[in-house]
C-alpha cells in the first residue's frame, strides 16, 4: 500500500518538477466526443497526456486517438507558416509567405469573386474540427453568401431529416432510463466511446439490447437479439418489424388515434411485409424479427439509438431510416423519458441543459435574402429543414455554373476525399479560381487544390467552448502557445472579416465577447468559465417536461406524428418522393440490378469506423497506426475459402467505375458476401469506386455503404508497391474475428 501511495504521489507533479498539469479537450473526433484532457507541461512542451477525471464526458479515459495526442500535435506533417502556392495548380509548390500577405491575398480574391460574380460564387467550407462553425458561418452570411457547406452533407444530416420528417423535432436515446434500446447501425464501441461505457452500466442494471447491423460488432457482441442484415435494407427490416407489431396488437393504439396521421395507409402498406417476406429482403431469419419486434414493443420504456450515418449512407437512406423511426411512434416511445427525448441543443450540436442564442448568432440573414443555396433546387427537402448549402452538389455547380458559377472557397478542414467519385471533386475544386485552406496538416487537398494555405493550430493551443449531455461546459485555456507560426481557426476568421471591411459589431467585438452574446440567456459567462479551467456543471441545467407535443404539437405539417409525409408528398409529382416510407432496394444491388450483379457479385460497404483513425486523420500517427498498419478489407472466411484468399493476400476490389488493391482481412464479423474497406488508409482511394450521383434522391447522401463489387485475389501481387505505411505486421485488428 505504501508503495501504491507513493507512485501516486510520484505521478501529482510537485513544485520541484516544474510540470505543470494544464486542463484541455481532445477534438481529434466529432463534438459528440471530445475527451477532457489533463495535459502535463514542462518547459512550455506537453510530455504526457491523460483523460480528466473530472470531465464527466470521459470521467478519465481516453481512446488511442486521444492517447496519441503529443503524437498529434507535434507531427512533422504540421504546416508551419502561411504557404502561397508557386508552381501551376497541383504542382505542390509552395512558398512561406507572412499572414500579412496571406491574409491581404484572401482578402483581395474574395472581394475581387464578389464584384465579379456576386457574394454566393464564394464558398465557406468547414470540416472537422466543428469549434469555430458559428463563428465562420455568421462571416459568410455578412459577407453575403448563403453557401456555408460542411461534412454534415455526408454525415448526420439524413438520419436528422429522416426523425424531423416523422415526428418534426428529433429525439435522442434516453439511454439511462431506457429499458430496452434498439441500436440502429451504430457501433459505439468503435465511434463513441462515452455511450459505449453508458451502454455497459445500463446493461448491467437490466437493459435489453437489440442491435441491427451487417456485422457481428463490438455493439452486437453485447446484444440480446442481433439482427445481421444486409447493408441497405434497413428499410424492409423496419417494416417487417412493424408487420409485426401491428398484427399482433402490439402497438399504441391510443397514442395512433390521438397523435399520428397516415396510419390507416401506413399499415396497409406494411401488410406486405410478412416476417418471410421480411427474411428474404434482408437475410434475417423471420423469427429474430419476430422476436425483436416483440421485445422492442412490450419493454417500457423503449429506444432508438441510431447511428449518425450508416443507415443513410444509401441510396434508399432517408426512406430506411423513417421506417426504423416510425417504430418509436408504433410502440409510444417519442418523447419521453426512457424513450427517443426531445432537447434544444445548446452550442455545436450538443444538448448541454441550458438555452443559448447560438442559432440566432448564425443567422444575421435570412436566407431569401441571398442567392439560393447550393442544391437548393436538386434537394428541396433538405433546403427547407436545414441552414447549410448541400457539399454533394457542389461539384456539380462548379462544373455546370447553374444556377450560377461558384468561384472561389475558404475551407476550413476540407478532405476532398469525403465525396464519392475523387477524379470529379478534383476536377471541380481545380476549376475554382480561387482556394484558401487552413489545416493543421499537410494534406493532399492542401497539397492539390490551395493557392493559399494557412496554418491552423490544435485544440490544445487554443481557446474554445464546448458543452456536453452531461450538463457541463468548459471553456479551455491554451495549454502550450500554438506551434511554430500557427493560429486558431477562429483569429483566422475573425482577421479576415476586419480585411473584407465586414463591420459586423458581434463579429468586431471579438470571441469571447460574441460567446457571451451567444451564452446570455443561460447566464453562464466566459469570465466565470475562465475561472474553472477543467469545465463547471450547467449552473441550473433546464428540464425539459416530456411530451412537449401535448402543448405545441409536432413540428410536421399535420401537426401529428406521420406515418405518411405531407412534406415528401408535395415533392412526388417533380422529384418522385414516395410518401410513405416505402422500401426500394439500394440503387445497385441483387434485387435492382441483377444482371450487374452477375458480374459484380458482392456488396461493398465502405467506411465502418476503425477505433482508431477518424476520417483521414490520424491514419500518420505511428501510435495509431501501428494498431492497423495495412490498408485492409474484411471479408467472410467463406468467401475467402471459395476464392482462394488467404489473410493478408493482395484483394482487387472493383467496381464498373474503378478498383483498388487492399490486404485481406478474414473476418467473422463479416457476412458472406458482403466486403467492408475503410477509406481512412491515405495510400487507398475509396470513394473512387463510387459514382459523383450515387446518392439518396431524398438527401443527397452518397450510398457509400451499398454498391455491387468484384473481389478477386490480386495477380500482380508484389509487384507493384500501393502503399508505403509502417511495416507491414499483417492486417489482423484486435475486433476482427
Ligand atoms: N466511403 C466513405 N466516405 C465517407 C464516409 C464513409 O463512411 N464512407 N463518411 C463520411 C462522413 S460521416 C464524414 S463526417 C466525412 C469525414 O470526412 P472529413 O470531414 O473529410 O474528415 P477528415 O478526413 O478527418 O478531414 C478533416 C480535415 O480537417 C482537418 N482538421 C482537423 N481539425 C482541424 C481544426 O481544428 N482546424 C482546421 N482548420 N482543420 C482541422 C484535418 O487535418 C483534416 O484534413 O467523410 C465522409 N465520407
Ligand atoms: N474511431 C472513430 N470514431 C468516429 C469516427 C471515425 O472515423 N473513427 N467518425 C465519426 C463520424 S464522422 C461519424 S459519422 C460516426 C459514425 O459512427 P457510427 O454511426 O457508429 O458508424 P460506423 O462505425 O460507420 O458504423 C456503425 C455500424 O453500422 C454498421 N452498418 C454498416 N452498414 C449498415 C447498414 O446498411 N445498416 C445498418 N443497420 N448498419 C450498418 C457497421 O457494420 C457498423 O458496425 O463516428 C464518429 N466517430
Ligand atoms: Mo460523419
Amino acid at each position: 500500500m505504501k508503495n501504491l501511495n507513493e507512485r501516486l504521489r510520484g505521478k501529482i507533479p510537485g513544485p520541484d518538477t516544474g510540470i505543470e498539469i494544464k486542463k484541455s479537450i481532445c477534438t481529434i473526433c466529432d463534438p459528440d466526443s471530445q475527451c477532457g484532457l489533463d495535459l502535463y507541461i514542462k518547459d512550455g512542451k506537453i510530455i504526457k497526456v491523460e483523460g480528466s477525471k473530472e470531465n464527466p464526458h470521459n470521467e478519465g479515459t481516453l481512446c488511442s486517438k486521444g492517447a496519441a495526442t503529443r503524437q498529434y500535435v507535434y507531427h512533422n506533417d504540421r504546416i508551419k507558416t502561411p504557404l502561397k502556392r508557386v508552381g501551376p495548380r497541383g504542382s505542390g509548390k509552395f512558398e512561406p509567405v507572412s499572414w500579412d500577405e496571406a491574409l491581404e491575398t484572401i482578402t483581395n480574391n474574395l472581394d475581387k469573386v464578389k464584384t465579379q460574380f456576386g457574394p454566393e460564387s464564394v464558398t465557406f467550407f468547414s470540416g472537422y474540427s466543428f469549434w469555430y462553425r458559428p463563428i465562420l458561418q455568421r462571416m459568410a452570411q455578412i459577407f453575403g453568401s448563403p453557401n456555408f457547406l460542411t461534412n454534415a452533407s455526408v454525415c448526420h444530416i439524413a438520419m436528422i431529416m429522416s426523425q424531423i420528417l416523422t415526428f418534426g423535432l428529433p429525439g435522442g436515446p434516453d439511454i439511462r432510463n431506457a429499458k430496452c434500446l434498439l441500436v440502429w447501425g451504430t457501433n459505439p464501441f468503435h465511434s463513441r466511446t462515452d455511450i459505449a461505457r453508458h451502454l455497459l452500466d445500463a446493461k448491467e442494471r437490466g437493459l435489453k439490447i437489440i442491435t441491427v447491423d451487417p456485422r457481428y460488432s463490438p455493439m452486437a457482441a453485447q446484444a440480446d437479439i442481433h439482427l445481421q442484415l444486409r447493408p441497405g435494407t434497413d428499410g424492409a427490416l423496419a417494416l417487417s418489424m412493424a408487420h409485426v407489431m401491428i398484427n399482433e396488437g402490439l402497438y399504441d393504439q391510443d397514442f395512433i388515434r390521438d397523435h399520428t396521421y397516415g396510419f390507416d395507409e401506413y399499415q396497409k402498406y406494411v401488410q406486405e411485409f410478412s416476417p418471410k417476406k421480411g427474411e428474404n429482403l434482408t437475410g434475417v431469419p423471420a423469427e429474430k424479427i419476430r422476436a425483436a419486434a416483440r421485445l422492442f414493443a412490450i419493454t417500457k420504456p423503449a429506444a432508438i439509438m441510431p447511428g449518425s450515418s450508416p443507415v443513410v449512407h444509401h441510396t434508399n437512406g432517408v426512406q430506411n431510416h423513417w421506417a426504423a423511426f416510425a417504430l418509436l411512434g408504433l410502440t409510444d416511445n417519442y418523447d419521453i423519458s426512457g424513450g427517443n427525448f426531445v432537447e434544444p441543443l445548446s452550442y455545436i450540436y450538443q444538448p448541454g441543459g441550458f438555452i443559448s442564442r447560438e442559432e440566432d448568432f448564425k443567422h444575421p440573414k435570412k436566407f431569401d435574402e441571398m442567392a439560393p443555396r447550393i442544391g437548393d433546387d436538386k434537394f428541396p427537402v433538405w433546403s427547407q429543414l436545414f441552414d447549410e448549402a448541400h457539399a454533394i452538389h457542389l461539384p456539380f455547380q462548379i462544373h455546370t455554373e447553374k444556377p450560377y458559377p461558384i468561384k472561389a472557397m475558404l475551407a476550413f478542414g476540407i478532405n476532398y476525399r469525403m465525396w464519392p467519385d475523387l477524379d470529379f471533386m478534383a476536377e471541380s475544386l481545380e476549376k475554382l479560381d480561387f482556394v484558401a485552406i487552413a489545416d493543421i496538416f499537410m494534406t493532399e487537398s492542401c497539397k492539390r487544390f490551395a493557392d493559399i494555405i494557412l496554418p491552423a493550430c490544435t485544440s490544445v493551443e487554443r481557446s474554445e467552448l464546448r458543452c456536453y449531455p452531461e450538463r457541463y461546459v468548459i471553456y479551455t485555456q491554451p495549454a502550450i502557445k500554438p506551434l511554430y507560426e500557427s493560429r486558431p481557426d477562429v483569429e483566422i476568421i475573425l482577421e479576415l472579416a476586419k480585411r473584407l471591411k465586414l463591420n459586423d459589431p458581434l463579429l468586431s467585438s471579438g470571441f469571447e465577447a460574441s460567446l457571451d452574446w451567444i451564452l446570455e440567456p443561460s447566464g453562464i459567462t466566459i469570465e466565470e468559465l475562465k475561472k474553472n479551467p477543467g469545465g463547471m456543471p450547467v449552473p441550473n441545467p433546464i428540464k425539459f417536461p416530456e411530451r412537449k407535443y401535448l402543448k405545441q404539437g409536432f413540428r410536421t405539417p399535420s401537426g401529428k406524428m406521420e406515418f405518411k409525409s405531407l412534406f415528401l408528398e408535395k415533392y412526388s409529382d417533380l422529384f418522385g418522393y414516395d410518401a410513405l416510407p416505402v422500401y426500394r432496394p439500394p440503387k445497385y444491388s441483387h434485387e435492382a440490378t441483377p444482371d450487374m450483379a452477375k458480374d459484380y457479385p458482392f456488396i461493398l460497404n465502405t467506411g465502418t469506423r476503425l477505433p482508431m483513425f477518424i476520417g483521414s486523420q490520424t491514419f500518420r500517427l505511428p501510435w495509431t497506426r501501428s494498431l492497423s498498419p495495412e490498408p485492409s478489407a474484411d471479408l467472410n472466411p467463406d468467401d475467402c475459402l471459395r476464392l482462394g484468399i488467404e489473410r493478408g493476400d493482395d484483394i482487387k476490389i472493383s467496381t464498373p467505375k474503378g478498383s483498388i488493391v487492399v490486404k485481406a482481412n478474414i473476418a467473422n464479423m463479416v457476412q458472406p458476401g458482403v466486403v467492408h474497406v475503410s477509406p481512412a488508409y491515405i495510400e487507398v482511394k475509396v470513394n473512387s469506386l463510387i459514382e459523383a450521383d450515387y446518392f439518396d434522391p431524398i438527401s443527397g447522401f452518397p450510398g457509400y455503404k451499398s454498391l455491387l463489387c468484384k473481389v478477386e485475389k490480386e495477380k500482380n501481387a508484389g509487384i507493384k508497391k500501393r502503399h508505403g505505411g509502417p511495416s507491414a505486421r499483417g492486417s489482423d485488428r484486435g475486433s476482427s474475428d
